[in-house]
Formats: structure tokens, C-alpha cells, sequence
């Protein structure tokens, strides 16, 4: 009998917008990142590919993003953990909300469902409103329903790009 308890999977979301004085560019910082994900306890399963995106929020740098799907028995409080004890050693200074950074990890989905305390909530409350997100979700999970609405990840991503205004000044008369 193998695989009889399949392990609890995990959505990553990469960004950086940072370079990395060892590694490179936020792309090559993203490569290395999801190199630094895998460990005893956190096996990589899947990775989209590494996209650049326009910034959201204060800070002018494009990013690289990507999102990593990863099987651990870490819980959620441990997951974050680890993955701030990456941010930190990627040299990630906690500093302004939303400031250019080198790495950022966030949890965006856990097969466990849903989890809330007072630092951490999954899925990632802004999860359905960034394409930067459901863009790279989309290529590794479009049928991962999301706990709360049940919507997949594919119709999720389908909404988002509905749901934008339309450019009139764009539009030639
Ligand atoms: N992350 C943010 C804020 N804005 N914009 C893009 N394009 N990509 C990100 O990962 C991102 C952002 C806060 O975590
Ligand atoms: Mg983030
Ligand atoms: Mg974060």
C-alpha cells in the first residue's frame, strides 16, 4: 500500500522586487527560493512558471512572482514560520507594508481548509483579487476549490479578469 494517506498540501505565493546581492535578479531570487523550500519536512510537488508582474501598491519595482505547491505535515503556525525564517535569511527586512522586498512568502492555500488566528489566515485574504496571485495558481491548481466560496481557482481567476474596468479613455471613437 503506498500513498494511503496522501500529505496535506500547500499553495506558496513568491514575490520579490528586490535583487539579491548572491543570487541575482528577483527572478533568480525566486529560483533560489524555491530551492530553499524543500527540506526533511516540506517536499516540493509543483512549481508555475516565474512571471513578472506590475507592482501593486507603493513601490515602483516590477516583481517576479510565481506560485510553489508543496505536501508537508507542518501546521499552518509552523509553515509560516519556516517560511518567515527563509524571508529572513533571503534577507528580507521587516520595515514598510508593501516596501520593495527581496523575498516574500506567503501561504495562499492549505488542503486543511481554512485557518485563522491573530497572524495568520488561509486562504490568503487577498488571494482572489490578484491576478499576480491566480495567474501562476491557475497554471498548477485551476481545480483547487477555495474553502470559503467554493469557487476554483480557475473560476476565480476567470472573474478577476471580468471584474476590471473598462479603460473608456482608452477606446478610440
Ligand atoms: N506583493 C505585495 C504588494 N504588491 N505586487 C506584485 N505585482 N506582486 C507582489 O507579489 C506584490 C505586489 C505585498 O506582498
Ligand atoms: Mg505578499
Ligand atoms: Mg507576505
Amino acid at each position: 500500500m503506498s500513498n494511503a494517506i496522501p500529505l496535506p498540501l500547500y499553495a506558496i505565493g513568491l514575490g520579490s522586487n528586490r535583487r539579491h546581492p548572491r543570487f541575482g535578479d528577483p527572478r533568480a531570487v525566486l529560483m533560489a527560493a524555491l530551492a530553499a523550500l524543500e527540506s526533511d519536512d516540506i517536499e516540493a510537488v509543483d512549481a508555475s512558471p516565474i512571471i513578472a508582474t506590475a507592482p501593486l501598491g507603493p513601490s515602483r519595482r516590477r516583481y517576479a512572482n510565481a506560485v510553489a505547491l508543496v505536501a508537508s505535515t507542518l501546521a499552518p503556525p509552523e509553515m509560516l514560520a519556516r517560511l518567515q525564517a527563509i524571508e529572513a535569511a533571503f534577507g528580507r527586512r521587516t520595515g514598510q507594508r508593501w516596501g520593495a522586498r527581496t523575498l516574500d512568502l506567503d501561504i495562499l492555500l492549505w488542503s486543511g481548509g481554512v485557518w485563522s488566528d491573530a497572524v495568520l489566515n488561509i486562504p490568503h485574504p487577498a488571494m482572489a483579487q490578484r491576478d499576480f496571485v491566480l495567474g501562476p495558481l491557475r497554471a498548477i491548481v485551476p481545480d483547487w476549490r477555495h474553502p470559503l466560496t467554493a469557487h476554483s481557482v480557475r473560476q476565480l481567476a476567470a472573474r478577476l479578469v471580468r471584474a476590471k474596468p473598462v479603460d473608456r479613455t482608452a477606446t478610440p471613437h
